[in-house]
């Protein structure tokens, strides 16, 4: 462990500081976009406006024959719109660190584009030693190709040991931005036995007892994800990080996709993946605050001006504790407010 007084130093002379805190900034969908592909990448310039972040992917779904193809794609898709005139993120995902592109990728992404790109998502992150290295290789090429604002890290939960190391993975660099649960290679890294990308399996269920008169037993599906989203979100807090649901592979069923993202952004998540142009508008309706909780947490935030005391309000007690839970969603609501003019509307903020 770095001592505290050297954690926010450059790692490389002449590379830019970390910064202190994350920018704010509303990431309800990090959008995939395979860069090999040219017909879709021709429409970045006009999806950038309607997304909040565009990630280029240079990883899994890009086939071996178009590694370079796709590297050479992010750069000139990178070069050719404008995100922050939209406010729109440039992500990429680069390959694995065990994978011969590795260095190519950032090597060539930061010489070309480093200026414009937001985030690095480092998928099969396995512990903080991953994210060191990095952190080290970001900090010398930003310093050498004169890059003037970090480039952030966004590391994927998606391998047993990764889980296990999740805490030592978000406190290892204050280059860090957050994490996302890959539950594709997480599945497979675990042994579990499903083929689905996300969601829950009609096989993981709890049954209730059986009754005297022999009656069809309820039963239920229960969440396969619980658990890990809930470790993911309490490191990602516990470091100041934003926590991410990852994919959903199922693009022909828009309710359990809605059912998965609501589910991480209840249990803390800022945002998911979206991987086809139909899971779009499903990610901002979920990842927006419903209009009647933003309406009974401002009532909360004003009846006590101060965050502190107890009040009752339609029978129910708030107190200070309610008040920070009013403030999150008063909050993400502004956010949202400031991008979308009809929701601001919804919300009168
Ligand atoms: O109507 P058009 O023909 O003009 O356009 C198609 C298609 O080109 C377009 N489209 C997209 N546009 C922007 N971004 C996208 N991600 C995207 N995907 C498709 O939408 C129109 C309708 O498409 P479609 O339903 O006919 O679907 P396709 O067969 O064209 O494409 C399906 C795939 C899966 C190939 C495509 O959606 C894609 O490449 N998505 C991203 C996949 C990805 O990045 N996977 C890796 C992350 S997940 C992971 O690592 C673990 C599981
Ligand atoms: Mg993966």
């Amino acid at each position: 462990m770095k001592l505290p007084r050297r954690f926010f130093q450059p790692l490389a002379t002449g590379a830019p500081a970390p910064f202190r805190e994350l920018p704010v900034k509303l990431e309800r969908m990090i959008h995939f976009v395979p860069p090999h592909n040219d017909k879709v990448r021709a429409r970045v310039p006009e999806l950038a406006a309607t997304v909040d972040v565009v990630l280029g992917n240079l990883e899994d779904a890009v086939p071996v024959d178009q590694k370079e193809a796709a590297r050479k794609g992010f750069v000139a898709m990178a070069q050719a719109t404008d995100f922050a005139a939209s406010g729109t993120g440039l992500w990429t995902r680069i390959n694995a660190l065990n994978s011969p592109w590795i260095l190519d990728d950032l090597f060539e992404i930061v010489s070309q584009v480093g200026d414009k790109l937001d985030v690095v998502m480092v998928p099969k992150v396995e512990g903080p030693w991953d994210i060191h290295y990095i952190d080290q290789l970001l900090a010398q090429l930003e310093a050498k190709h004169g890059v003037s604002k970090p480039i952030l890290v966004h590391a994927i939960l998606e391998t047993a040991e990764g889980v296990a190391n999740v805490d030592a993975i978000a406190s290892a660099s204050p280059r860090m931005h957050g994490m996302s649960l890959g539950p594709a290679d997480l599945a497979a890294s675990r042994g579990m036995k499903t083929t689905r990308v996300g969601g829950g399996h009609p096989d993981y269920r709890v049954i209730a007892d059986p009754t005297s008169d022999g009656a069809a037993r309820a039963s239920a599906q229960q969440d396969l994800w619980h658990y890990t989203i809930a470790k993911m979100v309490d490191a990602c807090m516990a470091n100041g990080l934003k926590a991410f649901y990852g994919p959903f592979g199922d693009f022909s069923d828009g309710e359990a996709c809605e059912a998965q993202f609501r589910n991480a952004f209840l249990m803390g998540c800022a945002g998911a993946w979206t991987l086809h142009p139909n899971q779009v508008a499903i990610a901002k309706r979920v990842f927006a605050p419903d209009p009647a909780e933003v309406a009974f947490a401002v009532r909360i935030v004003e009846a006590m001006p101060d965050g502190t005391g107890a009040v009752m309000l339609d029978g129910k007690m708030q107190d200070d504790a309610t008040w920070k839970q009013a403030k999150v969603i008063v909050d993400l609501a502004r956010l949202v407010a400031e991008k979308d003019p009809e929701l601001a509307k919804t919300y009168g903020l």
